[in-house]
């Protein structure tokens, strides 16, 4: 019999074909569709090999938990969106005085509020850790401070964007430099912030430790000097990795009905949104005026696009190794509330665990195991958000 989603499926089918003509070969999904569940076929390139983890829950009672950094052996830091820092130590875990008040936008969902948190490199002998959030302005900032003796010491404000942010993932360059992603804050419709290099929407920033603007950053058409800008015309960067070995700095970006992306971040670098896009503006249409053509030669396309059959909703980017799967880079599915593995060389996607939640954070932990930080759930009340180690079970 055919199911209820394959029934709408079928109608969206229809409605593309007489949009593209015969351009288009495979069915996109709706969104509220998973492939891979109730008779949903997988896309091609996409498959599912679900590995045997055991898992123990570290923390819980989250809402909207963001990101995770990871202080010593069972000691964490973990952002809260909704304006909190905790610290977890030993399975307990403690909300920190001394954040600033902090602000979220509330559309479908809560957006900005105090998203990533990150180490700096030589925190062992400077205690410094670093954090990016919505101020009270709506703006996003990063700020920084010392952490002794559980307490957030030097609080001070680094970096002042002028924009909003969806999401805003640090990742260090060295024991100097840091990047930090900025989601651009155009919903329901694109803004042209992400191109315009005078605003902060929708670009990855390049940062000195103390948040001056280091001088090798790119200069920009019609500007004198270097600014924070080191990528632009990105929509949503959720999730950031620098490649130590080889110097390549690799991000999820979400796209808007479908076209998530992984791309490599070069300087000075356009990533297209809101003139292209693989994905559909949320009333169906095309996103932008730029043709693939068009946005190849003008800008910087994927290195890999899910374009609309495979709706992910990226947060977070890790690379990692797994026993029996080798080295894959791995990410929370939001939409498909799955934790879902890429391999570079193949370019398969591997849904690795299937129905955890929203993930939202991934890090592997030194002795191979994953730390995944997960929203709460509405079935199971709105304080269910947890942070879950996973070790993989050996096969027999
Ligand atoms: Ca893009």
């Amino acid at each position: 019999m055919m199911s209820l989603a394959s029934l709408r499926r079928g109608v969206l089918c229809l409605g593309l074909t007489v949009l593209v003509g015969t351009v288009l070969t495979s069915c996109r999904t709706t969104p509220e569709e998973i492939p891979g569940r109730e008779g949903v076929p997988l896309p091609e390139g996409v498959e599912m090999a679900t590995l045997d983890f055991s898992s123990e829950v570290i923390a819980e009672g989250f809402s909207i938990p963001w990101s995770i950094a990871v202080l010593a052996g069972d000691e964490y830091l973990v952002t809260e969106r909704m304006g909190e820092l905790v610290y977890i130590k030993d399975g307990h875990a403690i909300e920190l005085d001394g954040l600033p008040e902090t602000r979220t936008i509330k559309s479908d969902r809560h957006y900005g509020g105090v998203m990533g948190v990150s180490l700096h490199p030589l925190f062992r002998d400077n205690r410094l850790v670093y954090l990016a959030y919505v101020d009270h302005d709506l703006h996003m900032v990063v700020a920084r401070f010392t952490f002794i003796d559980q307490s957030i010491r030097e609080f001070e404000v680094i970096f002042e964007s002028n924009a909003f942010s969806l999401g805003s993932r640090i990742e260090w360059e060295d024991d100097s430099h840091f990047f930090v992603s900025q989601g651009a804050a155009g919903f329901p419709l694109p803004d042209p912030g992400p191109q315009d290099v005078m605003s902060d929407a929708g670009k990855v920033h390049r940062l000195m430790e103390d948040g001056s603007i280091p001088t090798d950053n790119p200069v920009f058409e019609g500007q004198s000097e270097p600014s924070s800008i080191w990528s632009y015309g990105h929509r949503d960067v959720q999730g950031l990795f620098l490649d130590r070995d080889n110097d390549v700095l690799y991000a999820t970006e979400h796209g808007p009905l479908g076209g998530d992306e992984l791309n490599v971040i070069k300087k000075s670098g356009n990533y297209g949104w809101p003139r292209f896009s693989h994905g559909l503006n949320y009333d169906g249409s095309i996103v932008g005026d730029l043709s693939e053509a068009e946005a190849d030669s003008l800008s910087i396309l994927p290195l890999k696009s899910w374009g609309t059959t495979f709706n992910i909703a990226p947060s977070s980017l890790e690379r990692v190794s797994i026993p029996s799967i080798g080295t894959r880079f791995v990410w929370g599915s939001l939409v498909q509330q799955r934790l879902i593995a890429y391999e570079l060389e193949t370019g398969m996607t591997t849904i690795i665990l299937d129905d955890v939640g929203r993930v939202r954070d991934t890090k592997q932990l030194p002795d191979g195991d994953l730390l995944i930080l997960v929203d709460a759930r509405e079935s199971d009340g709105p304080n269910s958000g947890r942070l879950v180690k996973l070790t993989l079970v050996e096969s027999q």
